[in-house]
């Protein structure tokens, strides 16, 4: 498969690759002209407008709600309350979790941020001023905002909602053997152990979240335009929780400004749009605001790991274990494939060859925002790659080895895959050695070395860190995995039009990354049609088939060997019908990219276009053959697909200030042949600057009464240019072997692999003062406590 990559593809006649290859994104052209066309753009006649009264308290009961004042004000068309919705049924609803999350709050708020109640009026400034209007009467509870605290005996019960519910436990759940790791553990000549927190993140996209809803009161049909990275399966949820006829909702998802995982739940805001537009009879349009949205959305990470390495002296692993205690906030609103409530976190093991290794998990409620996305990562990858490798460097410094010489002692080898790990995951396929190796002789990593003992010498502290990922992508297999029951499967549909253009439709939706430019180049790939001819059309569920949305970087390990089978079932059909033109045996024919001709006779052939002419026209077709050059496929992957990569980072630290400045930052990443390098090039990119905003600043911490001290871009800070260094990109290629074009999904890759890397390269800067670890994010603040010895634990 790497001789894809080499074969050189042939141009079309706008220039672009009929195949693989750096092709200009199709959607910059109204992107970049600022005219793209995002759920806030909307308008429709009468449309009215929507606003969210958000609780003060993180916890308190609401005795009392008073709208009178709210709905006199001139222009307020609704005030909506739990208690309306109540009557409705919809008061409560299902999170992707099998829990239950308020729409609007009845009994009590859980969160600082919690909907409570929906005002609809003429304009978006009436609705606001109505929010002011209403009185709430709240009676304050405390509050728990630590994890640690949750299962105490004395701690509030959080979900009282749920009956008999007298504690804030959500699940236990493990992975491994048990025994095995103990035993190791036992025998183990050396053993490291260290409290490692992933602290909660926010996806932050670009674009907050909202909808506009539309229920027409005389064809019953909603119509929903609405910031969701999973269009069908928001359309079957509120099929089943509203009751409302499937083929009676019409999901669509325009052009979204960065989902990030931030998009994959269903937000009350939706709902309370929908209501308001069965109440008002109107379109009704709601926008959250960039403080709701941090305050409110789903947020990411929150584990609390204790994590053990076990080895022999000469730096050989022999097992891993972690204890997790998940922060899940005040409903569990993780979005995840159902039979893994810690999502993918038991792929810790990470890239090493050892025998034992378990993990247990202990999931709780508090008081905060709810969520636990898949923040540009499949299902909690950050957070394992995060723990194997800071402790994997923890153990570097215990055995006084260099970190790159211990991992390259106990990367898996090549002809160990596929490569079924001690948790129970199948590795595709993989060359690890010849990847780091690459990363290494990039970095130049021995002169980095001596640089760094130079520099130490004279007081200057220099860190280099590595990462080591792998990440396993493109869920899923329908026997593993569903969400809320619906199988993991994506649906592709092919039409070729009579003139040769195409149309593909696809069941996974575009946040950004370019899908209606590579999949393009996917169809273009098996069928010779040029990518400027193929129109790709996603992000509306009447419009395209079934299938479960973008993220965890699925949607070229599914979606794209989707669009391969379909276009290679188009290119069958029309083998047969040009052996008819062509009056001979399909079997006597051969395909070249774009053409079927005659073995033997090269001469006699017909090209793809020419071909969709006579299944359209009066040519006479095969028994068997109906007209026309479409197809449609629904596929199940056989497995994940398994990219991964070496990252080398290189930090200055002032030991004065704390301050930590990022020189280099090497990223050499394998995922498989790559369709558009350019635009892989572009994901790793935005990945490892968000690597480096969560390794260094950004942090939504929480006061004891678990008011939110992040909920702006004032507090939350986000990566600009000027942290980032040129980033400087390898890549090795290793097909996945079960994947029609052996691509690997790539879009997380750089974001679950680069935090490691930040972290190790600060701690390793840091170590002459004795640091063996300091928690994320890696402040100037936090940096110069570590170096005084007391390093911020959260
Ligand atoms: N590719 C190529 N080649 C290969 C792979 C891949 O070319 N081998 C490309 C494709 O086609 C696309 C991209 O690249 O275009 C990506 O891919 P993937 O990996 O498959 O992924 P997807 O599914 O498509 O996507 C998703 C992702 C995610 S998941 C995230 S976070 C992020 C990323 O994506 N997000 C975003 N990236 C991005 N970008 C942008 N711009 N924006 C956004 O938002 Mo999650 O789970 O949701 O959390």
């Amino acid at each position: 498969m790497t001789a894809l990559e080499d074969a050189p593809v042939p141009l079309s006649a706008a220039g672009n690759p009929i195949g693989f290859g750096r092709m200009h994104r199709k959607e910059d052209v109204r992107f970049l002209r600022g005219e793209g066309n995002y759920v806030d753009d909307v308008q429709l006649p009468g449309m009215l407008y929507g606003a969210i009264l958000r609780s003060p308290y993180a916890h308190a009961r609401i005795n009392g709600i008073d709208t009178s004042a709210a709905e006199a004000l001139p222009g307020v068309k609704a005030v909506i309350t739990g208690a309306v919705l109540e009557t409705l049924g919809l008061a409560w609803m299902p999170t992707l979790s099998y829990d239950t999350q308020a729409v609007l709050a009845t009994d009590k708020v859980r969160f600082q941020g919690q909907e409570v109640a929906f005002v609809v009026a003429e304009s978006k400034y009436i609705a606001r001023d109505a929010l002011e209007l209403i009185d709430v009467d709240y009676e304050p509870l405390p509050a728990v905002a630590d994890a640690k605290k949750a299962l105490d005996a004395d701690a509030p019960v959080i979900r009282d909602d749920k009956e008999g519910k007298t504690d804030n436990h959500i699940y236990d759940w493990e992975a491994g053997n048990k025994e095995e790791t103990d035993a190791a553990f036992a025998n183990a000549e050396v053993v490291v152990t260290e409290d490692i927190l992933y602290p909660r993140v926010h996806p932050a996209p670009m674009e907050t979240c909202g909808s506009v809803a539309h229920m027409d009161p005389t064809t019953g049909k909603l119509k929903l335009w609405t910031t969701t990275q999973a269009p069908h399966a928001h359309r079957t949820v509120y099929a089943l929780v509203a009751g409302l006829p499937e083929q009676n909702i019409q999901v669509i998802s325009p052009d979204i400004g960065g989902g990030f995982g931030n998009k994959v739940p269903i937000y009350p805001g939706y709902v309370c749009s929908i209501v308001g537009s069965i109440v008002t009879g109107k379109p009704v349009k709601w926008m959250e605001d960039r403080a709701e949205n941090l305050m409110s959305t789903g947020f990411a990470r929150d584990y609390h790991m204790k994590v053990s390495i076990a080895s022999t002296r000469e730096g050989k692993i022999q097992a891993v274990k972690v204890d997790v205690l998940a922060d899940h906030g005040a409903f569990n609103g993780v979005a995840q494939p159902t039979k893994y409530p810690a999502g993918f976190f038991h792929i810790f093991t990470g890239s090493y060859d050892y025998p034992a290794a378990y993990c247990n998990v202990t999931a709780v409620y508090t008081n905060k925002a709810p969520g636990g996305v898949a923040y540009a990562c499949s299902f909690r990858i950050t957070e394992a790659v995060y723990a194997i490798e800071r402790i994997v460097d923890c153990l570097a410094a215990e055995l006084k080895m260099d970190s790159a010489e211990l991992r390259l002692k106990n990367l898996l080898r090549p002809e160990q895959f596929p490569y079924t790990t001690p948790t129970g995951w199948e590795y595709d396929s993989g060359d690890y050695e010849k990847t780091m190796r690459v990363a290494m002789d990039m970095a130049g990593y021995d002169q980095l070395r001596a640089e760094q003992a130079e520099k130490r010498a004279r007081g200057e502290y220099m860190g280099i860190g590595i990462s080591f990922f792998t990440e396993g992508v493109g869920a899923g297999p329908r026997k593993h995995m569903d969400i809320l029951g619906l199988g993991m499967a994506d649906g592709c549909d092919l039409r070729v039009h009579p003139t040769g253009k195409a149309q593909v439709r696809l069941s996974v939706q575009s946040q950004g990354q370019g899908h209606e430019t590579t999949f393009a180049q996917i169809v273009a790939h098996e069928l010779g049609i040029p990518p400027e001819d193929i129109e790709v059309i996603h992000g509306d569920t009447d419009n395209t088939p079934f299938g479960l949305g973008t993220y965890g970087s699925r949607s070229t390990p599914v979606s794209g060997a989707a669009a391969a089978l379909v276009a290679r079932k188009v290119r069958d059909k029309a083998r047969l019908i040009a052996a008819a033109a062509l009056e001979c045996a399909p079997d006597d024919l051969e395909w070249e990219l774009g053409r079927w001709y005659v073995k033997g006779d090269p001469e006699r052939g017909r090209t793809i276009q020419e071909i969709a002419m006579d299944a359209h026209g009066a040519l006479e077709l095969p028994e068997g053959v109906e007209g026309h050059l479409d197809a449609q496929v629904v596929y199940n992957p056989p497995n994940l697909t398994y990219p991964y990569g070496c990252y080398i980072c290189v930090v200055d630290v002032d030991p004065g200030t704390g301050q930590v400045k990022v020189r280099r930052f090497i990223a050499v990443d394998d995922c498989g042949p790559r369709i558009n390098p350019m635009i892989v090039e572009g994901q790793v990119h935005g990945g490892l600057a968000d690597g480096i905003g969560m390794a260094l600043m950004e942090l939504i911490a929480f006061d004891d009464d678990g008011n939110n001290l992040g909920g702006s871009f004032m507090d939350y800070l986000l990566p600009t240019a000027m942290e980032c260094p040129d980033w400087e990109l390898g890549e090795t290629v290793t097909p996945s072997p079960h994947h029609p074009i052996g691509a690997k999904g790539v879009g997380e890759s750089a974001t679950v692999g680069s935090p490691a890397a930040v972290v190790n390269a600060v701690i390793d800067a840091i170590s002459p003062f004795g640091v063996r670890h300091a928690d994320m994010p890696l402040t100037p603040a936090n940096v110069w406590r570590a170096i005084q010895g007391s390093p911020v634990r959260t």
